[in-house]
């Protein structure tokens, strides 16, 4: 490797023994915030590359399949989503999606670390500019602690985190889940990052344990992602009412702007699972 050449993937893989390597031409900013270290990227293959200590949180080339994912699957099944709340996601890739549905009122956003936001803002506008929007509130917290207290407000949280290491741990709790349902409205919708079905399974399977007695109807689907670890995440669908294949809305899905992954066929595909998976979420009828 010359001198001037620059590697890196995610830190937190590479311990056990597994990693993903990216070339890199250039680090653009690297800042150390009061919670982790934030770090930009030019990549020759992925575009710009955003890492917090040093795990790949978005490229330019792969976000779109994460975050149409994370955002339109609960937005297309509620049959009316006006008020949403996201946890995370200070890069602006999922209220960028959000905000295509016009049925939306409000997005709240609670993101920890407000330094992510001010760096995605100079260096990834395309997501990052969706936090001008007329109907989206930034609030600057642990999002544990601000869900806390808020009781039946929100038809959809989308905790768009981090991993279950550093700032993000809280939002992988059973007691998180717990905030989760009762900050929901009656009819109300959590997705959340739920790590990848072939590297962290054991977590998966754990999680779920607890998901299934908190929420109805609960679900497991994934999105390709290249960069990130295994080449694909998966999140959890976590319904108080709503089934999400039985009440996709078709006609909504099929009018919205300027998608590069999301259509009606690849949110039903989304929840097919393999089967070496049946094993984990046999207990609720999902896996194949
Ligand atoms: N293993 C990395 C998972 C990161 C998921 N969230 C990234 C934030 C993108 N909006």
């Amino acid at each position: 490797m010359s001198k001037l050449e620059l590697w890196f993937g995610d830190q937190y893989e590479k311990e056990k023994g597994r990693y993903l390597q990216i070339k890199g031409d250039n680090v653009l900013k690297k800042v150390i915030s009061s919670f982790q270290e934030i770090c930009v990227v030019e990549t020759p293959a992925f575009g710009k590359v955003l890492i917090n200590d040093g795990i790949i949180m978005l490229t330019e080339a792969d976000e779109a399949g994460y975050h149409e994912m994370i955002a339109h699957v609960p937005l297309c099944v509620h049959p009316l989503p006006l008020d949403i709340l996201v946890i995370g996601g200070g890069d602006g890739g999922t209220v960028r999606e959000i905000i295509k549905h016009s049925s939306v009122n409000r997005v709240d956003v609670c993101e920890i670390d407000k330094m992510v936001i001010e760096i995605c803002r100079e260096y990834f506008p395309k997501l990052a500019n969706s936090f001008n929007h007329k109907k989206v509130h930034t609030f600057f917290e642990d999002g544990a602690k601000f869900l806390e207290n808020r009781i039946n407000q929100y038809d959809i949280i989308i905790v768009d985190s981090s991993d279950p290491i550093g700032p993000g741990t809280t939002l992988f709790t059973e007691q998180f889940y717990h905030f989760l349902f009762r900050a929901l409205k009656e009819d109300g919708i959590a997705v959340t990052q739920l790590e990848s079905l072939f590297w962290h399974t054991d977590f998966i399977k754990s999680t779920f344990r607890f998901i299934k007695k908190i929420f109805p109807i609960p679900y497991y689907y994934y999105t390709m992602v290249p960069t990130y670890p295994s080449g694909m995440i998966g999140f959890s669908f976590c319904s108080k009412k709503y089934h999400p294949l039985d009440h996709l809305v078709s006609e909504r899905a099929n009018q919205l702007p300027d998608l590069k992954y999301y259509h009606t066929d690849i949110h039903r595909a989304a929840f097919m699972l393999p089967a070496f998976s049946k094993d984990i979420f046999k207990s609720i009828k999902q896996g194949n």
